[in-house]
């Protein structure tokens, strides 16, 4: 059949208008006398819709019809944040959605606030996934992102008395325009029992996995359209559902609970995120999402492959299946589960189509945050998928005793099961072995990949570990997070940026302007007044607009060095009530982010960043010379407003340990000044800004490695840092805690106990490149020069081109985008 005809990109307000009005009355079902912001928004989003929709199906078909590769990206979290505005920019239809609405008095603005952030991911790997979906649709790659339908985000953050709290999160409460339940797209989910019969491996008997407990998964499908409505791709989250909504049996006896108990233990899967990122949550529930989503799947994307070709042998020409870090990882035994026994496939058949089919991004290197599980938890949940994973280290040993000089060690460090800390299944092992592609996210984090954590594996594979330096999507971080800029660039240099981000660099050859610098300028201005307003409204602290806005937004952890940057703001406090003259720079520093629940020590940070704001900001010596905020509960939509007024960016990891960052690439992209020391994806800013128009600090990665080889004496370098030293005595002594003057004693005595992420050995290189960037700001043209030239040269950072990587050498699927689609 032909494919469904798109409508035109955009359309008149009058025409536009018109179909507000019939959404307004029969979607929402509301007069527009009576009508309130609520009801526009609902109705504004079921214009938007209808117009996906036509481009979603059209998406499809055109799938089937050219029987094109697909890729079905995995990942337990997805940060996407608000889709009204979004949706509505990459159609063109925000223009006339705004006039219409203003016909009836309504402000686009204040209806597009009140839209909830879907909070479904904790940070940096889940709004990637994010970006990846949207960017997918632009360039024309067939795509599904599959993951869980929580129906309780990540929580909200308040901060109360200076101290994180947190909130659940109702992103659903008002219900949700953007999806559409899929009761026919249902699979039974097993848990648990026995596996009975024996195994042969090659086919000819195979064993039943006879699950104790069922649950049904359930797919929500919201569509994710790409720019100018090029193609659409599919997110498929999966709620979970009992299969007997109540045992009647028991309500009938008056057991009114214990009717609803398997209900409720059913549907506690989809509940609610995990709030940690960066240390596995190590609770069987998590194990439970990890499995339900990664089966549901790969049940999902097996059924469409043999729908439509017939014969699950040529899966890996049909699919790529991309596991965002490990918490999929478990779709390696899955996959072979499926494949042998419900397809009847052969061991070989079957491990060879898994790993032609998986890849696998790994995202962080932090020990702590690499996924293990224990093996009787394991067995006892999940009990033929452990035996499927026996059977591949079996295999995996086998090679490994093959090699040159492998000794115990290097078996041990190469096997599926950690022996050394109770047994433990590593899941990112059982990922490398059943992918074959495995990446990192930026050039120095995969370097160490291969020479660290995966050095054994990459000695047997040394082929599988290639680089995907993270991306971000210029439509949202950019064009809808910074319209002025925006537009400012379009009178510039045309709208080829607007197709292909690294065209941005025609801005490079215009940085000396002058008219340029002062509208630039006047666009950051005018960033900065909206989000000084905000401030005001959140935190009752009044900031001067023209002050250098000094922004550090990202979860907070200990690696990230937020406590750098307060300790550093204290000394900067010390110095400047001593000498005011010393410092005409006025600076207001923007903290924000969330800390995990269970993380104490970075809540405490936390709080010492609001003890520090409450002191330093009341103090009149300071003359307003300083002003520090904690802007409460981070999350897309704020980012989307703190970004564009960012004259600085904080990028201060202790070197080796942030895989990449991406809001480092939002902040240059905004036309932010980075200052960093040589972390992640800092690196490839530096190589593309320039160093001259980057300021990095501080020890390398390396150097980290060699000083902690060495033996790093935090106490020696804290004696010998006088700055440091009086900040930190004054922090141990109450100052600014006087109720409670111990409040910080433990986490100072940390910093002289060991120091592990070498805050003071980084402490005077940070705080001389902070006078450094003093001097530049005072040095208006230099700065605004350098600015424009970080927006000119990070285009690169798209996350068009991410996935046109990922989709060259990963997935081995052309990017095309349908003609009848253009
Ligand atoms: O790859 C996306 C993002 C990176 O930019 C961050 O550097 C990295 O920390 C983050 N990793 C995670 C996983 N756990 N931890 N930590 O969120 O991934």
């Amino acid at each position: 059949a032909p494919a469904v005809e798109a409508p035109p990109l955009g359309a008149r307000a009058s025409v536009v208008r018109e179909q507000l009005l019939r959404k307004l009355t029969y979607a929402v079902g509301k007069d527009p006398f009576v009508a309130r912001r609520y009801d526009w928004l609902l109705a504004a989003s079921h214009v938007v819709r209808d117009a996906i929709i036509d481009r979603w199906i059209a998406s499809t078909r055109e799938t089937y019809r050219s029987g094109r590769k697909r890729v079905y990206y995995l990942s337990l979290e997805f940060l996407i944040g608000r889709l009204f505005r979004d949706a509505a920019s990459n159609l063109d239809l925000l223009e006339p959605l705004r006039e219409a609405l203003a016909s009836f008095g309504v402000a686009l603005d204040d209806i597009a606030e009140i839209e909830p952030d879907a909070a479904l991911g904790n940070g940096g790997l889940g709004r990637l996934a994010a970006c990846f979906i949207e960017s997918m649709a632009t360039v024309g790659i067939p795509a599904m992102g599959y993951g869980i339908r929580y129906e309780h985000g990540l929580f909200r953050q308040e901060i109360v008395d200076g101290r994180q709290v947190e909130v659940p999160e109702d992103w659903l409460s008002h219900g949700n325009p953007w999806e559409f339940e899929r009761r026919e797209a249902a699979y039974e989910i097993g848990f648990g029992g026995a596996v009975e019969g024996r195994e042969d491996w090659d086919g000819a008997t195979k064993p039943t996995w006879k699950p104790a407990e069922r649950v049904i998964a359930v797919a929500y499908d919201t569509p994710i359209v790409g720019w100018k409505g090029k193609s659409v791709t599919t997110l498929r989250l999966w709620a979970a559902r009992a299969i007997d909504p109540m045992r009647l049996e028991a309500f009938n006896q008056g057991d009114h609970l214990g009717a609803v108990t398997e209900r409720m233990r059913a549907e506690s899967i989809s509940r609610v995120l995990y709030p940690a990122d960066s240390t596995p949550a190590g609770q069987e529930l998590r194990l439970r999402q990890e499995f339900f989503f990664t089966s549901a799947s790969l049940q999902d994307l097996l059924r469409r492959h043999v729908q439509q070709f017939g014969d699950v042998r040529s899966l890996p020409e049909h699919a790529a299946v991309q596991l965002n870090d490990t918490h999929p990882a478990i779709a390696v035994a899955e996959l072979i589960r499926l494949l042998v026994d419900v397809h009847g496939l052969s061991w070989e058949e079957a491990a060879t189509l898994t790993r032609e089919t998986i890849s696998y991004t790994n995202h962080t290197l932090l020990p702590e945050a690499l996924e293990t599980w224990p093996v009787h938890l394991m067995e006892r949940l999940l009990p033929r998928h452990m035996q499927i994973i026996y059977a591949i280290n079996a295999r995996l040993l086998a090679d490994a005793r093959r090699l040159p000089g492998a000794d115990d060690a290097f078996i041990a460090a190469v096997s599926l099961i950690d022996e050394s800390n109770g047994r433990r299944v590593r899941m990112g092992n059982l990922a490398f072995i059943g992918s074959h592609k495995v990446n990192g996210v930026s050039a120095l984090h995969t370097a160490l990949m291969k020479e660290t954590v995966f050095a054994p594996l990459a000695r047997l594979h040394p082929d599988r570990i290639v680089n995907k330096t993270n991306g971000i999507t210029p439509r949202r971080w950019l064009f809808q997070a910074n319209p002025g800029l925006t537009a400012l660039i379009r009178e510039t240099i045309g709208d080829r940026f607007m197709e292909d981000a690294t065209a941005l660099s025609d801005l490079a050859r215009h940085a000396d302007d002058a008219s340029l610098q002062e509208a630039f300028a006047a666009v950051k201005q005018a960033n900065k007044q909206r989000l000084a307003a905000l401030i005001g409204e959140r935190t009752g602290v009044r900031v001067d607009p023209s002050a250098l806005f000094d922004v550090q937004v990202k979860r907070i952890h200990e690696y990230k060095r937020q406590l750098l940057n307060i300790l550093e703001a204290v000394a900067l406090y010390d110095a400047i009530r001593a000498d005011p003259d010393r410092f005409p720079v006025p600076r207001v520093k923007v903290f924000a982010g969330k800390a995990a629940a269970s993380y104490w020590r970075a809540k405490l940070i936390i709080r010492l960043i609001n003890d520090v704001a409450r002191v330093v900001n009341a103090d009149p010596a300071v003359q307003g010379k300083l002003k520090i905020v904690f802007l409460p509960n981070y999350n897309v939509s704020l980012a989307e407003r703190i970004i564009p007024a960012a004259d600085l960016s904080e990028q201060i990891s202790t070197a080796g340990m942030e895989a990449s960052g991406t809001g480092n690439m939002k902040l240059a992209l905004n036309g932010a000044i980075t200052i960093g020391t040589l972390d992640g994806a800092n690196v490839e800013i530096r190589d593309l800004v320039g160093a001259e128009n980057i300021i990095i600090f501080g020890l390398c990665a390396e150097e980290v490695t060699a000083l902690r080889a060495r033996g790093y004496d935090p106490r020696a370098t804290i004696e010998a840092t006088a700055a440091l030293k009086d900040a930190l005595e004054a922090i141990a002594q109450g100052l600014f805690s006087p109720d409670e003057p111990g409040r910080y004693g433990e986490l100072v005595g940390s910093l002289y106990g060991g120091d592990h992420f070498m805050v003071a050995a980084d402490f005077a290189a940070y705080a001389e490149a902070q006078r450094q960037v003093d001097r530049l700001w005072q040095d208006q043209v230099t700065w605004r020069r350098k600015a424009i030239l970080n927006t000119a040269h990070v285009g690169w950072f798209s996350s068009d081109r991410t996935v046109r990587e990922y989709a060259e050498e990963i997935w081995r699927v052309r990017p095309r985008v349908s003609p009848d689609l253009q």
